[in-house]
């Protein structure tokens, strides 16, 4: 495992790679967490370790105001997570030991992995979108997030919910993103990943994307919560699978 910082205009990512043994090239897939998470939350790890098992390297990366990388929490916005994955995409396209390129995210990760996946295409051979939270725009504009209702128009300066303070500009950004524009850009492989029982992003969501996408696989875990906890050993095979199938 490699630790080290990739620079995004002066702030500072954190990031990790880890490599399969005993190969010389390889796939790599980029991996990164939820909304209030980091690189080092067992779901995180799991994904980390199957993919690795599968041969391919993974370079885990903490989005602004999370993990161990600069920005405060309570202001980051998903224009400043798309501005940060854009550049560990970068960082990730310059490795010379990388084959193919792939780009998963949990939750907000893997909204943001719907988002990247749409906006940079032709660099992905495939996109692994896992319990993707992709109602946020849509909440935002209804004035629905973390779990309370606000005035979408007349935003309040800070939300309050689920024990967290978050700016404005977290909903005005959020207003303004059309995930199916982003959906519809991407025509390679996708495969979803999502517990049955979560219940904070319902299940039927990655249904709905399943069918938007032109060729998305979906793999529903029966049981499973938000995070799949005691259910991890589904989401590696899951993962372990798809990537076996991508040989
Ligand atoms: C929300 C529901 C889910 C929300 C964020 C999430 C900002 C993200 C969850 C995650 O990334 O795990 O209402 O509001």
């Amino acid at each position: 495992m490699e630790e080290f910082y990739i620079d995004c205009d002066g702030i500072k990512l954190h990031a990790k790679l880890d490599r399969p043994e005993g190969v010389e090239k390889c796939p790599l897939c980029i991996l990164i967490h939820g909304f209030t998470g980091h690189m080092e939350e067992d779901h995180i790890i799991a994904a980390q370790k199957a993919m690795n098992d599968a041969g391919v390297a993974v370079l885990r990366a903490e989005m602004y105001g999370h993990g161990g990388s600069d920005g405060e929490f309570r202001k980051h916005t998903l224009y400043k997570w798309v501005t940060c994955a854009l550049e560990v995409v970068r960082y990730a396209r310059g490795l010379d030991f990388v084959t193919d390129l792939y780009l998963s995210g949990h939750s907000q990760g893997g909204l943001l992995t719907m988002l990247v996946g749409g906006m940079c295409a032709p660099y992905f051979r495939a996109i692994l979108p896992l319990s993707p939270a992709w109602m946020i725009p849509d909440g935002a504009r209804e004035g629905r997030l973390l779990g309370m209702e606000f005035d979408p128009v007349d935003i309040p300066e800070t939300l309050n919910g689920w024990d967290l303070q978050l700016d404005a500009d977290y909903v005005r950004v959020a207003q303004t993103i059309h995930v199916e524009d982003e959906i519809a850009r991407f025509n390679g492989p996708v495969l979803i990943v999502h517990g049955v029982e979560d219940d904070v992003v319902p299940f039927s969501l990655a249904e709905k994307a399943q069918k938007l996408y032109k060729n998305a696989k979906l793999v529903p875990v029966q049981g499973a919560d938000h995070c799949f906890v005691g259910h991890l050993e589904e989401l590696s095979e899951a993962l372990r699978q798809f990537f076996a199938d991508m040989k």
